[in-house]
């Protein structure tokens, strides 16, 4: 059995709707997910909503109800995103749970007993809308004389009885991780970032609150909330069974394992400085990677609610299809870097590679094998050389550039190799011309028509991480057995398996329909 594969996303707020930015960090993690099972991973994906702290506090009592149901209210609505857009979680963690709050006490404890934990006074730069404590060298001055934080958020001068962890202690600690793990942080921008962070010397960090209770009782200190990252950080090991379950930690969070975060890149420092740093702490196994993708502006503008540009998901979904959405993030944004989304965009790439390039030379080849063939499957009687070419990109496509570039979390690329081998069956198409052949040589269009029916659903086996609902619809249509549908089962025989089965081959109803803009678009 091969290793088992865990990742995840970050756990969002639940102080709002999600926006457009949530389901592009869950699509993107949701087709690596899928695209390790296909791999024949056992894998364990996880996201959900990361509850307590001060901004749900004060949000809470901004709209006169308690946090809980704010909580309940706001991460139903998560949920529900996650499903209606295909997500394979395998579970979604609420860190209000019974064993999230165990395991986030496990924790404190484990650090406590490792003499990291100190009783002091915090004084110091809060931001309560990144949650985060800020270093006087890091605050700026704002309009107003409104001091911000680095990611240019209000920062409220705070002192408090806090508990702390001794930080500073894991300074060269995280440089060694660094430097021996060189893919601990990617992309490589966000690396230099953090190694130029740590080098500039830790604090140690104040990790509990006194001035409100929605948060995770401190075992033993009455009075005290665990800071919300102690506990939201800790949602990741909840889920792997911490810390009662040994034999689940060790399938899904084990030394060496195969362990990868996919949050966004304002919170990597979280990541990559404070996590790992518990960890050591807490004589816990580390992640081995940790990935900061990009932002997702509104027409290359910063999403906000002031502005009112912030895109719901759902209507997007509901509006131009779930897997046209799925398809537009992971093609669009090269995975790292900031990316825009317009309706335009979304319309005009799903109409030219889903539609066009695919979803019409799916449509032309099996109405014509439908058709003429009676809906049996095309024999093959000798290969040509074009045929030959056409399968060799296609292999390559779907067995090595696909796989290559999803393992290394690049789906960008691997769709970018996924459309090119699109493109060459349609060059093939136009070149062997079937309907020419069916007076003159019916032998050779079968042939050719096999030989297209074979890319076809290759190509449908290996795009099912991204637009899985349509890529199954395709496959159900086209009679491929569920054991035909990984990239380890497309090989030798692959065809000649399936031929020996029955078929009844129909006209397929169109995959992708074309989208159209309205002038609200404009
Ligand atoms: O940060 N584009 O929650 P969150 C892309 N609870 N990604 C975006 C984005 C955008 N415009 N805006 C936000 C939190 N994100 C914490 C995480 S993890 C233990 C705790 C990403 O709801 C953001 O970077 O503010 C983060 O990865 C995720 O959405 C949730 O953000």
């Amino acid at each position: 059995m091969s290793q088992p594969y865990t990742i995840t996303t970050a756990i969002s707020y639940p102080n709002g709707r999600p926006h457009i930015g949530h389901a592009y960090e869950v699509i993107a993690t949701d087709a690596i997910a899928r695209f390790q099972r296909m791999m024949g991973r056992d894998v364990f994906f996880q996201t959900g909503t990361d509850e307590h702290g001060l901004k749900m506090a004060q949000t809470a009592r901004n709209r006169g109800i308690e946090p809980r149901e704010l909580a309940d209210e706001m991460s139903s609505y998560f949920k529900q995103m996650n499903d209606s857009l295909n997500i394979s979680y395998d579970r979604f963690i609420r860190t209000s749970e019974p064993d999230h709050h165990r395991a986030s006490q496990a924790i404190w404890r484990a650090m406590e007993a490792n003499g990291d934990l100190y009783l002091g006074r915090y004084e110091g730069w809060y931001s309560v809308r990144d949650e985060a404590f800020y270093d006087e060298k890091e605050i700026t001055d704002g309009e107003g004389g409104v001091k911000l934080s680095p990611q240019g958020t209000p920062v409220e001068w705070t002192v408090e009885e806090s508990w702390f962890f001794r930080l500073s202690k894991y300074q060269d600690k995280l440089l060694n991780l660094y430097n021996s793990q060189p893919d601990f942080i990617r992309p490589e921008s966000r690396r230099n970032e953090i190694l130029r962070f740590v080098e500039g010397g830790l604090s140690d960090l104040s990790i509990s609150r006194t001035s409100f209770d929605w948060g995770v009782k401190v075992p033993g200190a009455d009075g005290h909330v665990m800071y919300v990252w102690v506990d939201a950080l800790t949602n990741y090991i909840t889920g792997c069974g911490y810390p009662d379950d040994a034999e689940r930690m060790a399938r899904y969070w084990a030394e060496g394992g195969d362990i990868t975060h996919i949050i966004g890149k304002d919170i990597v420092r979280f990541h990559t400085v404070y996590w790992p740093a518990f960890l050591m702490s807490a004589k816990l196994p580390l992640p081995k990677q940790v990935f900061g993708h990009g932002f997702l502006l509104n027409r290359g503008e910063k999403m906000s609610k002031s502005v009112g540009n912030v895109a719901d998901p759902m209507e997007l979904a509901e509006r131009f299809g779930v897997d046209q959405l799925r398809y537009f993030l992971l093609s669009e944004v090269t995975f790292g870097n900031d990316g825009s989304y317009s309706a335009e965009a979304i319309v005009q790439r799903s109409n030219s590679d889903l539609g066009n390039a695919f979803g019409n030379l799916a449509q032309r080849t099996l109405s014509f094998i439908a058709k003429n063939l009676e809906g049996r499957l095309p024999a093959i009687n000798g290969h040509d050389a074009a045929d030959t070419e056409l399968f060799a990109l296609i292999d390559k496509v779907v067995r090595s550039d696909m796989p290559g570039a999803m393992a290394d979390l690049a789906p960008s690329v691997a769709i970018d190799a996924w459309l090119r081998a699109a493109f060459a069956c349609n060059q093939y198409i136009d070149a062997q011309a079937p309907w020419s052949l069916r007076k003159t040589d019916p032998q050779r269009m079968e042939t050719v028509l096999a030989t297209l029916y074979i890319a076809i659903a290759q190509l449908a086996v290996a795009i099912q991480p991204v637009i899985p609902a349509s890529a199954t619809a395709l496959l159900d249509h086209m009679g491929v057995p569920a054991d035909k549908r990984s990239y380890g089962a497309i090989g030798d025989h692959w065809y000649s398996d399936l031929a020996e089965s029955d078929f009844g081959l129909a006209a397929p109803k169109p995959l992708f329909p074309r989208l159209e803009l309205t002038e609200a678009d404009a």
